[in-house]
């Protein structure tokens, strides 16, 4: 059975709980993560941690542990259930309080840390492609809580997927109140047109980690990529549409909002970065044991 990290302690999945007074559960009040280790290394360990401690600080949330205290907690998690490819959440929560807002009424965080085996996210859609829908349910504007802050409160991400599988998606696609492109419900977004890959900026969608890993990629293969606001009608256009994420990994977009993108199939950039990814994740990484 599953051990779960709570609050400094290992107990089996079944006996790990948290109050009904936690406002991580009362308002979705918290900061998480979602981490996966392959063939026994840790992906981008040390960056999953600092982006947990940052989501906290923009909220105002202070961690009682420290980021390398994390760091071990997340590798002994991993340990204890004996794993090595592995999808690992951690999460903070504002801790227990009443029934008010006032997080001044929760003096301790929660912390918890999941660790289970997990493989592909998508199946075979690594070998067709997504389809992908834009969703009327727009990204969380940067002025009210940023897009960058990975919090517990998931609620428009959700909306979107709902909008998706109601429509036929494997996938939303979601617009700022801008209209421009930001983001998939958890993943960042891609399109290729004339063999230059463009990403928009992050200040509308989550600064993604393997969305840097693959901007690294690219970099190192000449393949030009570049940050930029990105509309509907480049989705519609782009030769090639791809999406990042730690559980969906680098997945082919094949059609979005029934245009068939390119030939119909994940196309040659995208299969290059596909596996080329795949190496790094096996390659790199914090060793677990
Ligand atoms: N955007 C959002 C909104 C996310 O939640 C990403 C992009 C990709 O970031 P990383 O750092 O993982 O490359 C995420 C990732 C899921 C799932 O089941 C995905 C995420 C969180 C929880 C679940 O697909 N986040």
């Amino acid at each position: 059975m599953s051990l779960i990290y709570i609050d400094g302690r290992f107990v089996p999945a079944e006996e790990a709980s948290v109050s009904v007074f936690d406002h991580g559960l009362l308002y979705g009040d918290g900061v998480f993560e979602g981490v996966r280790a392959y063939n026994g290394r840790v992906f981008r360990l040390k960056e999953h941690v600092s982006r947990l401690y940052d989501s906290a600080k923009a909220i105002m949330l202070s961690i009682p542990i420290s980021q390398e205290e994390m760091a071990e907690v997340i590798l002994e998690t991993i340990r204890r259930n004996n794993l090595k490819d592995a999808y690992i959440r951690p999460l903070v929560t504002r801790g227990r309080g009443d029934l008010g807002l006032d997080p001044l009424k929760c003096p301790v965080p929660t912390i918890i840390v999941i660790a289970i085996e997990w493989g592909a996210m998508y199946g075979n859609l690594y070998e067709v492609g997504l389809t992908a829908i834009t969703v009327t349910v727009r990204r969380n504007n940067p002025d009210s809580v940023p897009p960058n802050t990975k919090s517990l409160n998931y609620l428009n991400n959700i909306m979107a997927k709902i909008e998706s599988n109601i429509k036929g998606g494997n996938e939303a696609i979601i617009l700022d109140s801008n209209g421009r492109v930001s983001e998939g419900s958890g993943d960042n977004i891609f399109i290729i047109k004339d063999g230059r890959i463009t990403t928009p900026y992050t200040i509308n969608n989550l600064k993604g980690i393997t969305r840097d890993a693959v901007m690294e990629l690219a970099q190192a293969r000449g393949i030009s990529i570049a940050e930029r606001d990105v509309g509907i009608f480049d989705l519609y256009t782009a030769d090639e549409v791809f999406v990042t994420g730690t559980a969906a990994e680098v997945a082919p977009v094949t059609k979005v909002d029934g245009r068939i993108v390119g030939s119909g199939k994940p196309g040659p950039i995208t299969k290059e970065l596909m596996v080329a990814f795949h190496e790094m994740t096996r390659t790199s990484g914090t060793p677990i044991y």
